[in-house]
């Protein structure tokens, strides 16, 4: 039997729910989710391995037009994806009419030249009546190479598309061990998980002006926990105040759902340590952005 592998871009427009569908395909969380447009910031991947075939999923930020450095970064980096990948996986919501930012992306994908999967999430959210007429409409704009409706949320249709995309890989290598589930470390993972717990209790602009570092994470063997400092950064004093709370409250709230998460993920008790700090306008810095794990180099 011939081993078979490709890489798959997941693009599309912030908040259809490219996060969502990866976490559901891996079976676990990789990549943060949230109601908030722009949660995802960095390329993500998610290594799906069988014994025939390794399908190597990026999960990128939602494409938007930026405001800032940050949104430029993130907005490269997803457009990046369509050099490195066998096959691109367009993801459109099915409960809202197509509009100016699905074709600004759709002229980027028909200039790219790689076979397009369009998917239409979300199809829980509608009538299926509404179903044709959005697959007709986004049919007219660029030929694809296959239609599937999904919905990441509840898994309907999920494997029907890991199908198509395993009967469509070529032959290939296995590029990561069959264990390797991502490529970015455990810190990583870590700051996203306390990052999330912000977009989750936070609202307006506070989830965007949001960055998390994790600056130490080792065992401690006297309570045999694995002890984690993080620290929260904001653009502006008043963004700290709510981020700590009444008394500490917030910071407190943020901490023990992060610590739920990343005990699961770890499979180790943690002993989360969170702190908070200002960075005046961190988002359009570009030391700032290469501190907090945004970097150029990485397109
Ligand atoms: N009803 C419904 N909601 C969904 C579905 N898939 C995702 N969502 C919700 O849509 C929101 C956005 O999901 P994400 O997975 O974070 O979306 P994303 O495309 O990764 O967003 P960005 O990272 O901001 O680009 C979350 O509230 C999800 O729960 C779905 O199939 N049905
Ligand atoms: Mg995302």
């Amino acid at each position: 039997m011939t081993f078979k592998s490709g890489f798959v871009a997941i693009l599309g427009r912030p908040n259809v729910g490219k996060s969502t569908f990866l976490n559901h395909v891996m079976r676990q969380k990789i990549a943060i989710m949230s109601d908030k447009a722009q949660t995802t910031r960095n390329k993500i991947m998610g290594i799906y391995t069988t014994d025939k075939e390794q399908i190597v999923f990026i999960d990128t930020p939602g494409i938007h037009k930026p405001k800032t450095a940050l949104g430029d970064f993130m907005v490269e980096s997803a457009y990046s994806t369509l050099r490195e990948v066998d096959t691109v996986l367009f993801m459109v919501p099915a409960d809202e009419a197509r509009g100016k930012g699905d074709d600004m992306i759709i002229e980027r994908l028909k200039a790219a030249k790689v076979p397009v999967i369009l998917v239409v999430n979300k199809i829980d959210k509608i009538h299926p009546d509404q179903l044709l007429s959005q697959i007709d409409d986004f049919r007219n704009q660029m030929d694809f190479k296959e239609i599937v409706p999904i919905s990441a949320l509840q898994g309907n249709n999920v494997s029907r598309l890991v199908d198509i995309l395993s009967e469509n890989l070529d032959e290939g290598f296995q590029y990561f061990p069959s264990d390797q589930i991502t490529d970015h470390p455990e810190r990583f993972l870590v700051s996203e998980m306390v990052r999330e717990k912000v977009l989750h209790l936070t609202r307006e602009e506070i989830p965007h002006s949001v960055a998390v570092v994790v600056d130490s994470m080792k065992r401690d063997e006297e309570t045999d926990k694995v002890h984690i400092r993080a620290t929260i950064m904001v653009e502006r004093d008043s963004q700290k105040g709510i981020i700590i709370g009444k008394g500490g409250a917030m910071l407190k709230k943020i901490g023990s759902m992060a610590r739920r998460d990343i005990e699961l993920m770890l499979g180790d008790k943690v002993f989360l340590e969170t702190w908070v700090k200002v960075k005046k306008n961190w988002r359009d810095k570009k030391l700032d952005l290469a501190d907090f794990g945004y970097n150029e180099k990485e397109y």
